[in-house]
């Protein structure tokens, strides 16, 4: 039977993947941690759920021992603003989480699942239909901690044999745990705004191209690539996925299909601004697409109506 260690449970992807993973394997196939524990969280009632902060290599370990896992979603981790605001604090929790977690999934034979992000490009790389391949020199501390944990995950697979897979993930949007800390979140903050408050301040410059992708499509993206025949897959972890290239003056006309009279204004930060320039406008997902079948459901007008229509429900 499937049993799987997921870090960073409560956060934006994981309080989703783990819901997700527990309805797929069963509830106790699925342990939740978290450096806290939050209360009346499903993710924390479901199932199996610890406490674990990813730098304690030890405690990691343990538990990945004890509850004879597997395999490894390891999701914790500093997204890109608060990354720039705290860069070491960054890279002892970006590195020091994600070596922890590849040891333990050696040591274990387990296999291991992390997303890396557009992040990990900069403002070298080719802007327009990034390739797979390409240059990747990112200015931020967020984008080096992503090149260095794509690369350290290929190393672990090469040398010690370990099931390694990862995506480059896009801005993601949904609509049960906000993200923290992020350039893309700008893109969900606006649904919240438009339901709330009928009219959005966007901290990113009108026409700033990013790619962006739905939760469900994530979620998808993730299991089918660790549901993969691993003979096919040439590459191994870092796949671009994506399933939109949008800008804020597209995501406010999608909405004023739905809520005609929203309006939306701009008061540009510069830190984030800088990091959404270094940022390709659009990538290439045809890796992802040819070895492991990687689709989307989701376009921006059926994310907007989803959206709106979830939003609504949770909050009026
Ligand atoms: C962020 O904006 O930091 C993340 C990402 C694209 O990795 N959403």
């Amino acid at each position: 039977m499937k049993k799987i260690l997921v870090t960073g449970a409560l956060g934006q992807i994981g309080s989703e993947l783990v819901m997700r993973l527990r309805e797929l394997y069963g509830a106790e196939a699925v342990v939740a941690t978290d450096i806290r524990k939050a209360d009346n969280s499903p993710v924390v009632e479901s199932g199996p759920f610890e406490i674990l902060d990813v730098t304690d290599a030890k405690r990691m370990l343990e538990l990945a021992k004890s509850h004879q896992v597997d395999t490894i979603m390891h999701l914790a981790a500093l997204l890109s603003a608060t990354a720039e605001a705290k860069p070491l604090l960054a890279w002892n929790l970006n590195m020091g989480g994600l070596v922890n977690a590849l040891e333990a999934a050696r040591e274990l034979s387990c296999q291991f699942f992390t997303p890396s992000s557009i992040g990990a490009f900069g403002p070298s790389t080719p802007k327009v239909q990034t390739p797979q391949e390409t240059i990747q020199r990112p200015t931020t501390m967020y984008g080096v901690n992503k090149v260095a944990g794509e690369l350290l995950c290929d190393y672990y697979y090469h040398k010690f044999g370990v099931d390694t897979r990862g995506v480059r993930f896009p801005g993601l949007i949904s609509y049960v745990t906000p993200p923290g800390g992020g350039t893309t979140d700008y893109a969900v903050d606006i649904y919240y705004q438009a339901i709330l408050e009928g009219s959005y301040t966007s901290y990113i410059a009108k026409g700033t191209y990013m790619d962006m992708m739905y939760m469900p499509d994530a979620l998808n993206a993730i299991i089918d690539l660790m549901e993969a025949d691993g003979a096919r897959l040439k590459h191994r972890n870092a796949f671009n996925v994506t399933a939109m290239s949008i800008e804020p003056e597209q995501v406010a006309a999608a909405i004023r299909k739905h809520l005609p009279d929203f309006t939306l204004s701009y008061q540009v930060d510069p830190v984030r601004q800088a990091i959404a320039d270094s940022w390709p406008d659009s990538i290439d997902a045809s890796a992802a697409r040819e070895e492991w079948g990687f689709a989307t459901k989701y376009d921006l007008d059926k994310m907007t109506e989803d959206m709106l229509t979830k939003l609504r429900g949770k909050l009026l």
